[in-house]
């Protein structure tokens, strides 16, 4: 049974999204992975949950940073692979409350977000580094590694999986309604890619739709379970086109990191520009899908400086341009290279992501276009139609089909 329609609309026409990524790996701050790529030990991750103290968390801040950016909604990690709660579980030691933070982060996060006018999801990771029913001995190994797979073989994760279910009731019924529940992650095919012990039937993904189900029947869910869900999830990467399932297209949120890395990674200098960004919110909107954008909070529990910037600069977009983003979709005209069409009920917005000289053509346009205008000032843009004469005389427009109209550009972007 899918989510209602109305949630999947909600999340349509909310378009842009946070993600945080927050836990102990914000200590070593070098990538979430880092207990799993280092073969850490628990002993050797322990001074990370020793020193958890976010002193300067104040989600209200986070929440304002994300609205002023333009962003509808959040999902923030309530649990990540490395097995450590953000939330005040009953089901383990190995939680928030029990580090220097010394109490529940989630709800106080919650209650920013919705303070905000923010939709609220969690993140929750399927797989665990620390719990000993799923992971024996401590350290999670690559999956590549044919002797832990050869040892997982018939291992019984049932304490795990309990623990799984018990804590996902925990996170649907503490902290109000959700708009998202976002797992992660399950290896589709492992009967043939031979990965026992880490799929839909380890916990039970079936089951687990239905537990969320009945708990909150309008919660969308994303699709790592291995298991139909409502929604998919291209990782760092913008799909070529309109994602389907069976020849049928489905709904869909891009999401993307800030530099490379979901955790807080200090001396990663791979940040992408706001123009990037921008041009990759406009990207999913042309094709039907979100962004989930994500920032990766400091151990002091503060967004950086590079993050709060870039959030700021693409909220100086947003704010101009957002009647081109917000329960817009894609356009059935064909956009010319280096451009995006988005479309809401009559207005067809073109986003041009490369600046062109002078004159843009629009294929297709001759007759439908009132009157064009800059979105960002409101400012009047001169089109006229291409007549078939002009292609006689004019070498520049040889090839430009029939119906074609040209916009005057200025030369500078504006
Ligand atoms: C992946 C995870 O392994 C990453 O750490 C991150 O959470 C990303 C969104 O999903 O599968």
């Amino acid at each position: 049974m899918p989510a209602p329609q109305e949630s999947l609309d909600l999340l349509r026409e909310r378009r842009f999204g946070l993600f945080v990524h927050w836990g102990l790996y914000a200590l070593p701050a070098r990538h979430e992975w880092v207990k799993k790529r280092e073969q850490l030990t628990d002993e050797q991750y322990q001074p990370y949950f020793d020193h958890f103290d976010p002193d300067l968390y104040d989600p209200a801040v986070w929440a304002q940073a994300a609205r002023d950016a333009g962003m509808k909604y959040s999902v923030l990690t309530s649990k990540h692979h490395e097995g450590f709660c953000l939330f005040d579980s009953d089901l383990t030691d190995y939680k928030a409350t029990n580090t220097p933070a010394g109490r529940d982060l989630v709800r106080p996060f919650v209650d920013a977000f919705r303070a905000e006018g923010l939709g609220v999801g969690f993140y929750y990771s399927l797989i665990d580094w620390h719990h000993k029913s799923f992971t024996p001995d401590g350290i999670h190994p690559q999956i590549e590694d044919a002797a832990w797979r050869e040892s997982a073989k018939g291992r019984d994760f049932s304490a795990y999986r309990t623990y799984l279910h018990g804590q996902v009731e925990e996170l649907l019924t503490r902290y109000g309604d959700l708009d998202v529940m976002w797992f992660d992650f399950s290896y589709p095919g492992r009967e043939t890619h031979g990965f026992p012990g880490k799929g839909r039937d380890d916990w039970d993904s079936e089951a687990l739709v239905s537990l969320v189900r009945k708990l909150q029947p309008g919660v969308l869910i994303n699709n790592r379970l291995d298991y139909p869900g409502d929604f998919t999830t291209p990782e760092q990467y913008q799909p070529f086109a309109h994602p389907t399932i069976d020849g049928q297209e489905v709904p869909w949120e891009a999401c993307q990191t800030l530099n490379g890395s979901w955790g807080y990674d200090r001396d990663n200098l791979d940040w992408k520009s706001p123009e990037l960004l921008v041009n990759m919110l406009v990207d999913s909107v042309s094709k039907d899908g979100n962004l989930l954008l994500n920032v990766g909070p400091t151990g002091r529990g503060e967004f950086d400086e590079r993050a709060l910037s870039t959030l700021a600069e693409i909220g100086r977009w947003t704010r101009r341009n957002g009647r081109s983003i917000y329960g817009a979709g894609p356009s059935s005209f064909t956009a010319p290279s280096d451009t995006r069409y988005t479309q809401r009920g009559d207005r067809l917005y073109l986003q041009i992501l490369n600046w062109p000289f002078r004159h843009l053509h629009l294929p297709g346009l001759a007759g439908r276009i009132k009157y064009a205008q800059f979105l960002h000032d409101a400012s009047e843009i001169h089109f006229r139609e291409v007549t078939e004469e002009e292609v006689h005389h004019n070498t520049s427009l040889k090839g430009i089909p029939d119906g074609t109209v040209t916009l005057e550009l200025p030369i500078q972007r504006p």
